[in-house]
């Protein structure tokens, strides 16, 4: 392995920051925030998908001048480059609050120098870097003295207005129509076309190419397995019927201008009845129908934080999960840190158990007895456990920097018993966490181990039940070799350490200036291929890699034109039952 040390990597960090605009580039450049990787600055702060003219103008009299148009191009570059980072009303998320009580203080020449140079917190050099013009940083100095403004509200009239049903239930198959072997197939996000693959498992063949919101972020499954849903970047949702002889959209709408998930209900008597999805903007979750997205019930996320019990103006809904033991979804609140158990067994008399937990919570999945849902919160290098049979948080666990696990890897440890296990973005480290305060008392809910990875910037960690294998990736990584190969330990023997394996190469891609980051370790049913994508930039060919989990050997590549940006994978039996 070529990086052993944290130090050295985060030297390595400083010295070669990749640049990419919008989701993937290639040059690389130097860094002008030293202790934050660009990759993954870009990565926090993709494009909010908020059109200028949306958001209300409110002109401070005690802030310098701006013009109208010089307005609408603040509004444009604060929404495409600073809200992912700061939030939509400025309010601070992981990067600093913005609002006029700080801004007006510091004036338009500290604001330029801050623009210009960023910071080594993490602040892009926007400036130096030659991102914005020295224009444009002095439109930004003067505009973020401003009120924040403010993108409209979304409610159930607006979305009816968004809201198709293409083909009605009573139009649909009354039973399978394909050949396909469903459990096996797997929808593939297309992150900068707005469409999803499903490619049949069984065949490695495209099925169909769907065409879904902006941005497009993940696919859930229904409990039967017959719908998917998928939701874009700009809270557009599409419902997929598989059972179609070429499964396809039968119905949209969009939630929200902007959000990231989508979940539905799992527990006995609700199989396919409702489905949930959780906006950025406004801060809010929406239940549906699970067979028509027909909107049913809106409820607001806005509160108070859990640490200085302050009002947040926009606590972003991330992960949202169905536990199968309970008539209940677990809803993850970013900004407040708070986690609400929300029971949809009455949803005109819907009851919500808050949890507090810590602040920035993002991705996350269930121990594997599907009892306590463990969630990363991030910035906040913690890992908050949920008991959801008592409702009630089991522990917040210390981690290494900014875990993020995706869904996270359930396995058994030769020493410690049953682990649920994350990767970082921070650190370059697997953390393993021991889940079974039952059996292994001492063990549960602490850190039992720290695997080395072969990089920070990983986004996602995974195994499955019939596998002996953890595989976790790196694409945030600075440098090319290491964000375009991936870690596996021997789950039987992690004292021998891990095998790093360049998969892009396994592509054989022609050489082009992006880096060919490798992302997501996915299985297909069995647990006898592991399947990651190679996410390089928008005109770049690309390839899904398929290797024999058992050999590490690769078994095939899927490659074609329409496979644009592939990023995220989900296959339907595992994404329906929980498996990793
Ligand atoms: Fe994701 C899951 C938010 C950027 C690929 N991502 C999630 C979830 C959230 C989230 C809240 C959990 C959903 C759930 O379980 O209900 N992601 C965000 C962001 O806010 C962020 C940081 C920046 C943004 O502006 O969107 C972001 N995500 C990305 C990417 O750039 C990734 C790597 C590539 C892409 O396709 O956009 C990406 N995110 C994913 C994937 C999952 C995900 C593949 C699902 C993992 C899983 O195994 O379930």
């Amino acid at each position: 392995m070529k990086y052993k040390h944290a130090a050295l990597a985060a030297g390595l960090l400083a010295a070669t920051a990749l640049s990419f605009t919008g989701a993937v580039g290639a040059e690389e450049k130097p860094s002008g925030h030293p202790g934050t990787p660009e990759a993954e600055m870009r990565y926090k702060g993709a494009p909010v998908p908020i059109k200028p003219e949306e958001a209300v103008t409110v002109v401070s009299p005690k802030a310098p001048p701006l013009t109208e148009t010089e307005f609408t191009r603040a509004k444009q570059i604060y929404f495409e480059r600073c809200a992912g980072c700061h939030g939509v009303l400025r309010k601070g998320a992981t990067g600093k609050p913005l609002t006029p009580d700080i801004t007006l203080k510091k004036g338009t020449d500290y604001l330029k120098v801050f623009i210009n140079y960023g910071s080594p917190a993490g602040m892009p050099n926007w400036g130096t870097s030659g991102d914005l013009t020295e224009q444009d940083v002095d439109v930004m100095a003067r505009f973020l003295q401003h009120e924040p403004p403010t993108p409209p509200e979304f409610g159930m009239k607006q979305m009816k207005e968004t809201w198709k049903v293409l083909v009605a239930p009573d139009k649909r198959p009354k039973k399978k129509m394909n050949q396909i072997n469903l459990n096996n197939l797997f929808s593939v996000t297309l992150r900068d076309s707005g469409e999803v693959a499903l490619i049949d498992g069984d065949t490695k063949k495209i099925v169909n190419i769907v065409k879904t919101g902006y941005a497009v972020h993940i696919s859930r499954v229904s409990a039967s397995g017959r719908y998917l849903y998928v939701i874009g970047r700009d809270a557009k949702i599409n419902l997929i019927d598989l059972w179609m002889e070429k499964p396809d959209n039968v119905a949209e709408i969009k939630v929200g201008l902007e959000a990231r998930s989508v979940e539905t209900s799992k527990f006995k008597g609700y199989e396919d009845k409702y489905a949930i999805a959780g906006s950025y903007w406004p801060p809010q979750y929406t239940i549906m129908k699970g067979d028509t997205l027909e909107p049913l019930k809106i409820v607001a996320t806005r509160g108070m934080t859990v640490d200085t019990q302050e009002y947040h103006p926009e606590p972003r809904v991330a992960s949202i999960v169905a536990s199968m033991i309970k008539p209940e979804w677990v809803i993850n609140l970013k900004e407040t840190g708070l986690i609400k158990l929300v029971d949809y067994s009455d949803i005109k008399n819907l009851k919500e158990t808050t949890i507090e937990s810590a602040k920035f919570l993002h991705d996350g999945g269930w121990d594997s007895t599907k009892r306590y849902f463990l969630v990363a919160a991030n910035a906040s290098n913690k890992v908050a456990v949920v008991d959801t049979k008592d409702g009630k948080l089991a522990a917040l666990v210390d981690t290494k920097s900014k875990p993020h696990p995706g869904r996270g890897a359930n396995f058994n440890h030769p020493k410690f018993g049953p682990v649920w296990a994350t990767s970082h973005l921070g650190a370059d480290v697997i953390t393993l966490i021991g889940t079974d305060p039952a059996k292994h008392k001492d063990q549960a809910w602490k850190v039992v181990a720290e695997l080395k990875n072969h990089g920070s910037g990983s986004l996602f960690v995974k195994t499955h039940p019939k596998s002996k294998n953890l595989w976790a990736d790196a694409p945030l990584f600075p440098e090319k070799d290491m964000a375009e190969s991936v870690t596996v330990y021997s789950i039987d023997a992690l004292d021998k350490g891990p095998e790093v394996i360049n998969v892009a190469k396994m592509a054989d891609l022609p050489e082009t200036k992006a880096v060919k980051r490798v992302v997501q370790a996915e299985y297909n049913e069995k647990g006898d291929e592991v399947w990651f994508s190679i996410w390089a930039g928008k005109t770049d060919p690309s390839a899904i890699v398929v290797i024999d989990d058992k050999t590490r050997k690769m078994k095939a590549v899927i490659k074609d034109p329409k496979l644009i940006t592939p990023t995220g994978k989900f296959n339907v039996y595992n994404t329906q039952h929980d498996i990793y």
